[in-house]
């Protein structure tokens, strides 16, 4: 079956006008669909490597977008994703097991992949903020584990161990520094499971996959329309969500930019989001939390640095690639902001001093 076939099974009537591709996202195939009657919709293939349970996905973001939507009408202004029904389900299973779904597309609206007006990370930081807020009481023990250990970074070296040793496809002998980047700090990444394991961390509900392109603010007024990527919506650490959104947006560079003379850590833009997210997320933070806060930022750069490096000697097999040293690319962007959130790191602690 073609995508336009596909298409029409949610739309029917074959009323799909015409397909393209659309977005930046490393895991799923994502087309905007226009139909002959001008409105937009969005198509996504799910990566049935990465989600070998799609069902149990879609129902996660069934409960949570069906909860939100209940919300926002009575506590702001945003937008949720709203899936078609085929066959009286949320997705569409394919002849060959693809699993795939429709959704509105959001007009009107901006998906950034760098920060160019501090205010677009500000409203982004609201949004995320605000999501942790909306959930604040949904009941965790609802929601699949999906994605097990999706931020468990203990767990996620070991898995990059294991890819050095395997060194699959030869390419260890070309990223012995990086390797090395990763093995010297070790003793980091047990930080937050311990935090957690003391009772200082609680489990919440969270995004898990705050980058900035995963919101979508308003073209005209850079206000936050809509959280998308639902995929990874699972119990996790609010630190976590904040510091995903760090590792992404408080860079000077993108996330594959290859000169590193333009990657910079801003600490600017790490205050400009911190504000954000607090004034989001009205205070439900405990301050042991809020105090963990630039270890998420370094954590999930850590960590997303290692997955980068992990998949680059495994043969590209999980995030798409354009070229065959793009992971090694974003790894080396990744540990160039660590690097730098080490020498800011006082200052990091200040800015959560400052406002507690
Ligand atoms: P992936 O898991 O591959 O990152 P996403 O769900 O994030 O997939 O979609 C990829 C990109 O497509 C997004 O970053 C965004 O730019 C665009 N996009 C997805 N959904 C919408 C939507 N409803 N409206 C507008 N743009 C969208
Ligand atoms: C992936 O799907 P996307 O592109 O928004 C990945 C995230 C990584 C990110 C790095 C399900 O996010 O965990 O942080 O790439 N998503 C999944 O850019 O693994
Ligand atoms: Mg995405």
């Amino acid at each position: 079956m073609n995508i336009l076939e596909i298409a029409n099974l949610f739309l029917k009537d074959n009323h799909t006008e015409t397909v393209q591709k659309l977005g930046n996202g490393h895991i799923n195939d994502t087309y905007l669909i226009t139909s002959k009657s001008r409105r937009r919709y969005v198509l996504q293939q799910m990566n049935r490597r990465i989600f070998p349970e799609p069902q149990k996905v879609m129902e996660n973001i069934s409960l949570v977008t069906e909860y939100v939507q209940a919300k926002l009408h009575s506590e702001g202004g945003m937008k949720t994703l709203c899936f078609l029904n085929y066959d009286g389900k949320k997705y569409y299973t394919d002849p060959d097991g693809g699993i795939w779904r429709m959704y509105h597309y959001i007009e009107d609206a901006v998906s950034l992949e760098l920060i160019s007006r501090d205010e677009d990370f500000y409203w982004s930081a609201v949004a995320f903020g605000g999501f942790q807020y909306m959930l604040r009481d949904f009941p965790a023990e609802k929601l699949y584990e999906t994605l097990p250990d999706f931020h468990n970074t203990p767990k996620r070296f070991k898995d990059f161990l294991n890819s050095v040793k395997a060194d699959r496809k030869d390419r260890a002998k070309t990223c012995q520094q990086e390797i090395q980047f990763v093995k010297s700090r070790e003793s980091f990444y047990n930080i937050l499971e311990e935090s957690h394991k003391a009772g200082e961390l609680p489990l919440r509900v969270t995004h898990n996959d705050t980058k900035l392109n995963n919101v979508l603010l308003n073209a005209d007024t850079g206000r936050p329309l809509c959280i998308i990527d639902l995929d990874t919506i699972m119990p996790g650490y609010s630190v976590t969500d904040f510091g995903d959104s760090i590792r992404f947006g408080a860079s000077t560079a993108k996330e594959d930019e290859k000169d590193l003379d333009k990657v910079h850590f801003s600490l600017q833009l790490y205050k400009v989001y911190l504000k954000g997210f607090m004034d989001g997320a009205k205070g439900i933070f405990s301050k042991q939390e809020m105090t963990l806060f630039p270890v998420g930022a370094k954590m999930m750069t850590m960590e997303c640095g290692m997955r980068f490096l992990a998949d680059y000697l495994d043969g590209d097999v999980y995030f798409k690639t354009q070229y065959p040293e793009h992971n090694l690319v974003r790894a080396r962007t990744q540990f160039k902001l660590v690097e730098e959130m080490e020498e800011n790191w006082d200052q990091m602690e200040k800015a959560i001093a400052d406002i507690l």
